[in-house]
């Protein structure tokens, strides 16, 4: 068995959950908070049999692919007056970790 620990943005976390779900994978979210943009992020906590790790990797990586978004960034002084400009940032992605399970009980 392995233990699964997939850190994803807040935006996708509903969407890896849900379809984590309905796939049948037992799914746990935790509220974390990255150490580098100390911003608030979703670690998922999924335990499943060895054959299935790929699979759920594919799910992740289906509903949380890094992509561009454009928004709007701090106003700045510009032309005699203040101004806010678009700026395209990067957004999504998983960041994950495959762990051996040693032992696993439900009580
Ligand atoms: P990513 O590498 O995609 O990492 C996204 C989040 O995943 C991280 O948030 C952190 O919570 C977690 N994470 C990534 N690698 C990890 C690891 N080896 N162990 C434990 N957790 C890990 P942040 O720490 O806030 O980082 C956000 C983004 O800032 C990173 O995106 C990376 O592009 C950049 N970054 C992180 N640390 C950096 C550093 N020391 N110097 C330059 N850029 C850094």
């Amino acid at each position: 068995m392995k233990l699964i620990l997939a850190i994803v943005s807040n935006d996708d976390a509903s969407s890896v959950s849900a379809a984590l779900t309905k796939e049948n994978y037992s799914v746990t979210r935790l509220a974390t908070t990255g150490g580098f943009l100390r911003a608030g992020n979703t670690t998922m906590i999924v335990g499943t049999e060895d054959d299935k790790v790929d699979h759920c990797i594919e799910i992740i990586g289906n509903e949380s692919k890094r992509r561009t978004e454009i928004v709007p960034s701090t106003a700045s002084y510009d032309i005699g007056r203040y101004a806010s400009f678009p700026v395209e940032v990067q957004v999504g992605g998983a960041t994950i970790f495959v762990l051996n399970v040693e032992d696993f009980r439900k009580l």
